[in-house]
């Protein structure tokens, strides 16, 4: 058995690995044998074709060896798949929510995060679903991937043996931003964990507004700290110019209040230049608008941010 960062992927290794070898073997076996059939019946030492007699023994063992063999690679097969579709009944569920193009992981205590922590050594079970098209929830690390279907609950079910930060990635091609539909999966030592779990921590500068980017999955796509993702970045967006497009006209606006909450209410209104119209509608309540925008509205004007965003400078 060999150990992985989790308990699952080496499970999947250690089949993966006997299936190989099994296939190398049978690979080595049979060119061998390739060679020297050319050798022992080459034209100058056999010129005439003899009559073949059937062998029963033979026979019998070209049979028998490769069913045992198939079935072999099947037992192992079937055996780890089993214990990887049937999670422990005292796994931690944890809800996976995708969506165009992020990931939301919510707790059962109603902590809602868009990085997946989990407490090293504790069986976790992962319950998806996908608030718009059909996503594939990938851990490479963990050799772990399902489907998230809207409508349907999948699962998973993993135990981190170490601790770590690992991928998360959508696999299934889900429009534009597919390739920014990423996160990260923090396996924390399970006292850690429990204080992060414990306490109801408050996000950088103690914000509600930035708990529910987090939450909502803006971040997927938005930054706070200037950098260019799918879509522009918060920092410095509110009080500035912004140059959009609007019903198809080129205009530019100033960032306020009333910009930012169309923005979120309807996406495709004004769309920034240079970036494109894929920003999907996502339920938030007008309480949460108004966190949401306060927010915004802390990370302020600031030109240099502003420009390299792509919006247009104040000169
Ligand atoms: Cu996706």
């Amino acid at each position: 058995m060999i150990l992985g960062p989790s308990n699952v992927g080496g499970k999947i290794e250690t089949s993966f690995l006997i299936i190989t070898a099994a296939c190398v073997v049978l690979l080595i076996a049979v060119t061998a044998t390739m060679l020297a059939f050319i050798w022992r019946y080459r034209r100058a030492r056999s010129p005439v074709a003899e009559d073949v007699e059937e062998k029963l023994g033979l026979e019998i063992v070209l049979t028998v060896l490769p069913t045992v063999l198939v079935l072999g690679m099947f037992y192992f097969g079937w055996v780890d798949f089993d214990y990887i579709r049937n999670p422990p009944k005292d796994a931690m569920p944890i809800d996976v929510i995708a969506r165009q193009w992020s990931w939301s992981f919510k707790y059962q205590n109603g902590r809602q995060t868009d990085t997946l922590r989990v407490p090293v050594g504790e069986p976790v079970k992962l319950i998806m679903t996908s608030e718009d098209v059909t996503h594939s929830f990938f851990i490479p690390a963990y050799r772990i991937k399902e489907d998230c279907v809207p409508g349907l609950k999948t699962h998973l079910w993993f135990n981190a043996d170490q601790t770590g930060t690992f991928d998360i990635f959508c696999t299934e091609y889900c429009g534009l931003g597919h390739s920014h539909m990423r996160a990260k999966l923090i396996a924390m030592p399970a006292a850690d964990f429990q204080k992060w779990y414990g306490t109801k921590e408050e996000a950088e500068g103690g914000s509600k507004g930035l708990e529910l980017l987090q939450a909502k999955g803006c971040l997927g796509c938005h930054t706070t700290d200037g950098a260019r993702k799918v879509g522009p970045t918060f920092r410095g967006l509110y009080g500035g110019k912004v140059t959009v497009t609007t019903n198809a006209k080129e205009r530019t606006i100033t960032a306020d209040e009333a910009y930012l909450e169309r923005s979120v209410r309807d996406p495709g209104a004004d769309v920034v230049k240079g970036f494109p119209n894929i920003m999907p509608k996502l339920p938030v309540s007008d309480e949460e608008l108004r966190e949401i925008v306060g927010y915004l509205e802390t990370l302020g004007q600031d030109d240099d941010h502003a420009r390299r965003n792509g919006h247009a400078a104040h000169d």
